[in-house]
C-alpha cells in the first residue's frame, strides 16, 4: 500500500536562504530544511514532495497538485500577506494546510501581522526557524489519529 504524502511548498526568495540576511533568517539553507523535513517525514512513514517557486501562479498550481495528499506545509513568503489567489487555492484544494514561517512574523513589521492564508489554514506555526516545518509535519502526522 502507498504511504500518505505531505507537500512542502515554498514561495518567493526562500531559495536565497542561508546566503542573504542571516540576521533575520539564519544560515540554514533551503536544502538543509529539505533534509530535516525528509528525516521527519520518514520518522512518521510519510512520503514527501518538497518544492520552491518565486511565482504566485506556480504556487497555485502546486497547491492544486497536492489534492488527495494528507497535507500541505506552506511557507508562501511575502505572498502570505498579499494573495487572495493562494487563499482561494487552499480552500479549493480541500487539503489540510499548515501555514509556516521561519521568523516570528508578529515580532516584525505591521504588514507581516496580517495573513490572507491563516483563516483557511488548519493551523499556523511561526518563529521556530527550520523547526517550524518539522513541527508542521509532526502535526499533520498526528492528524491521522486525532480528530479535526
Ligand atoms: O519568516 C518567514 O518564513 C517568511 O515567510 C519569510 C518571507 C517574509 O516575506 C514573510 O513575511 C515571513 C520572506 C522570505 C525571504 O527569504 C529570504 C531569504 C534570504 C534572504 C532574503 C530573503
Amino acid at each position: 500500500m502507498s504511504q500518505a504524502v505531505v507537500h512542502i511548498l515554498n514561495g518567493p526568495n526562500l531559495n536565497l536562504l542561508g546566503t542573504r540576511e542571516p540576521g533575520i533568517y539564519g544560515t540554514t539553507t533551503l536544502a538543509d530544511i529539505e533534509a530535516l523535513c525528509r528525516a521527519e517525514a520518514e520518522r512518521h512513514g510519510l512520503d514527501l514532495v518538497f518544492r520552491q517557486t518565486n511565482h504566485e501562479g506556480d504556487l497555485v498550481e502546486m497547491i492544486h497538485a497536492a489534492r488527495g495528499a494528507l497535507g500541505i506545509v506552506l511557507n508562501a513568503g511575502a505572498y502570505t500577506h498579499t494573495s487572495v489567489a493562494l487563499r482561494d487555492a487552499i480552500s479549493a484544494a480541500g487539503v489540510s494546510t499548515v501555514e509556516v514561517h521561519l521568523s516570528n512574523v508578529f515580532a516584525r513589521e505591521d504588514f507581516r501581522h496580517h495573513s490572507y492564508l491563516s483563516p483557511v489554514a488548519r493551523g499556523v506555526i511561526c518563529g521556530f526557524g527550520a523547526m517550524s516545518y518539522v513541527l508542521a509535519i509532526a502535526a499533520l502526522a498526528a492528524s491521522r489519529t486525532l480528530p479535526a
